[in-house]
């Protein structure tokens, strides 16, 4: 099959330089290892010519993988987007074909990691190499890159973008690299989680962290427990009509997330965090306390009674139909600020939820307070609060996730001006987001314990998709970046000059991006 794909390949090109009309294009000198790329790739090598993008340019891939054919059909869709181009995918019997891009699934031993890529651009060519569709789908968001917004129309007679030439030999630093929408304390539209989704695909990002929900609202629909979202999804902060997913909407999320190879990690939130779960089913509160649906913004105050076998059916019945909807691994519990619940109850409870995950065949992640249990290895810890949880978690053999609040969360304001977000954690203004290190925020953390970080966007403070990519862009980039590029490349005098070059395209797609004065914002 390689060697049939190879065959086209081969064929391709020699078709395309037999072409009669083919004339000389002679570009001009170019630099890819200038190209304001974000993330910044492990290696880049310049050959100073370029590829010319145009009419006669055409989509071929590998075809022993249909998911390989799906990626040249979103490099083409994307492609026609910014340029109007329409290059057809997988046509062997167009005659006009001078240039091509290939994607080919290779079982190179240099392609490292399922993310692994290496594309090389030459005159004709473009040959882009991937171990799975995962890697050749990161591999053409840097295509995407380098294309250019204008198109040269001197060079000939027709409009022609001009990529850089030279080779790229990339691999990501960890294998998770996420951010989270708290769709709970105010809801989002499917549609705006899409957005969200676009621009997260275009930085490499790999996962969605979905908060499911919290005191102000539970958002998702379960079936054998319908007034979750009847009651409970009626409600959000401030005193807004709220919204919930249906099972439909949630599976066309987690359809358009695969698509963009990104995967959903669907959280419920327990045993604290669960007013909004308690309103609608009163049984499983475990404060002792009358409920009332919450629009407030105070935390801790509510639990679930982790007593009573009641609930564990509750929470077996709602893991099992969402981790059905979930193809993804990972199935998150939150486990925070269980501040009213007693600690040898909190600790039974994380222990049995854990069991319920994994009979639905997920991994269990949560919050670093879940590190105070007996956790399984298996679980991940995610970072946000307590380094010592972490610490605790990776001795037990769990990977960490590193959201730490004072670097990584998006809803931290910029600075004590900026309309939205909190500042508890610490004002967090653009070079501060990107300037710090993973390895070096838990003491006597090996390496080898972080699965990769995540950027949480917290909702308190933000109703529409307007204030929630003021607080996300540009932060959100850098954060893209920390978590794929090696540690050598992390550089805020180089980056900040590639962030300004983001600004088209952010514009372009109509992300409201707060202006930092930081930034040097170049709009074409
Ligand atoms: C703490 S972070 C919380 C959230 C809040 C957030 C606001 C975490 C695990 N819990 O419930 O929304 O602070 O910044």
């Amino acid at each position: 099959m390689i060697y049939r794909t190879l065959f086209v390949f081969v064929a391709i090109i020699a078709l395309a330089a037999c072409q009669p009309q083919k004339k000389e294009i002679n570009y001009p000198k170019t630099d890819l290892a200038a190209a304001p790329l974000i993330p910044k790739p492990v290696k880049t090598i310049a050959t100073q010519s370029a590829f010319g993008l145009d009419a006669q340019t055409a989509i071929y891939t590998s075809t022993n993988d249909p998911a390989f054919e799906a990626v040249g059909q979103f490099l083409s869709e994307k492609i026609k987007g910014k340029t109007g181009l329409d290059l057809a995918v997988n046509n062997t019997s167009d005659a006009t074909v001078e240039r091509l891009i290939f994607i080919n699934q290779s079982d190179s031993t240099d392609l490292a990691t399922p993310e692994s890529y290496q594309l090389y651009i030459k005159k004709d060519s473009i040959l882009l190499n991937a171990k799975t569709a995962e890697g050749a789908f990161r591999g053409i968001q840097t295509l995407r890159q380098l294309i250019p917004e204008q198109s040269n129309d001197t060079l000939t007679d027709h409009p022609l973008w001009v990529i850089p030439s030279g080779k790229i030999m990339d691999a990501p630093k960890y294998a998770y690299r996420g951010s989270m929408l708290d769709v709970s304390r105010h809801f989002f539209s499917v549609d705006e989680v899409k957005k969200y989704i676009d621009a997260m695909a275009y930085y490499k990002m790999n996962t969605l962290h979905l908060h499911l929900s919290d005191d102000q609202g539970w958002r998702i629909e379960i079936k054998s427990w319908p007034k979750l979202t009847e009651v409970g999804g009626a409600t959000e902060v401030g005193g807004g009509e709220g919204g919930f997913y249906t099972q439909e909407d949630y599976k066309d999320l987690v359809a358009y997330a695969a698509k963009h190879h990104i995967t959903i990690v669907p959280e419920i939130d327990m045993p604290g965090h669960t007013n909004a779960a308690s309103v609608s089913y009163p049984f499983l509160n475990g404060n002792g306390k009358k409920v009332e649906p919450y629009t407030g913004t105070q935390v801790g105050f509510s639990t679930f009674d982790a007593q009573k076998d009641t609930v564990y059916s509750f929470l077996d019945d709602v893991i099992g139909e969402i981790a059905a909807m979930s193809p993804g691994p990972y199935f998150h519990i939150g486990g925070d600020e269980s501040h009213v619940t007693k600690k040898s109850d909190y600790i039974l409870f994380i222990e049995k939820v854990e069991k319920i995950v994994q009979k639905h065949g997920k991994r269990m992640v949560g919050w670093n307070e879940i590190a105070q249990a007996k956790i399984d290895p298996s679980t991940i810890a995610q970072l946000w609060s307590n380094p010592k949880d972490a610490e605790n978690a990776a001795a037990n053999g769990s990977k960490i996730i590193m959201s730490p609040a004072h670097k990584a969360y998006l809803d931290m304001q910029y600075d004590s001006l900026t309309k939205f977000g909190l500042h508890w954690a610490s004002y967090i203004p653009v070079d501060v987001g990107y300037n710090w290190d993973p390895e070096t925020i838990v003491e006597n953390l090996p390496k080898e314990s972080i699965l990769g970080i995540e950027a949480p966007l917290w909702s308190e403070t933000i109703s529409n998709i307007a204030e929630l990519e003021y607080l996300a862009f540009p932060r959100l980039i850098g954060y893209a970046e920390l978590g794929w590029s090696p540690t050598e490349h992390l550089n805020w005098e180089d980056y900040k000059e590639r962030l300004a070059k983001q600004a088209a395209y952010l514009e372009k797609m109509n992300i409201n991006y707060y202006p930092s004065k930081l930034i040097d914002w170049k709009k074409d």
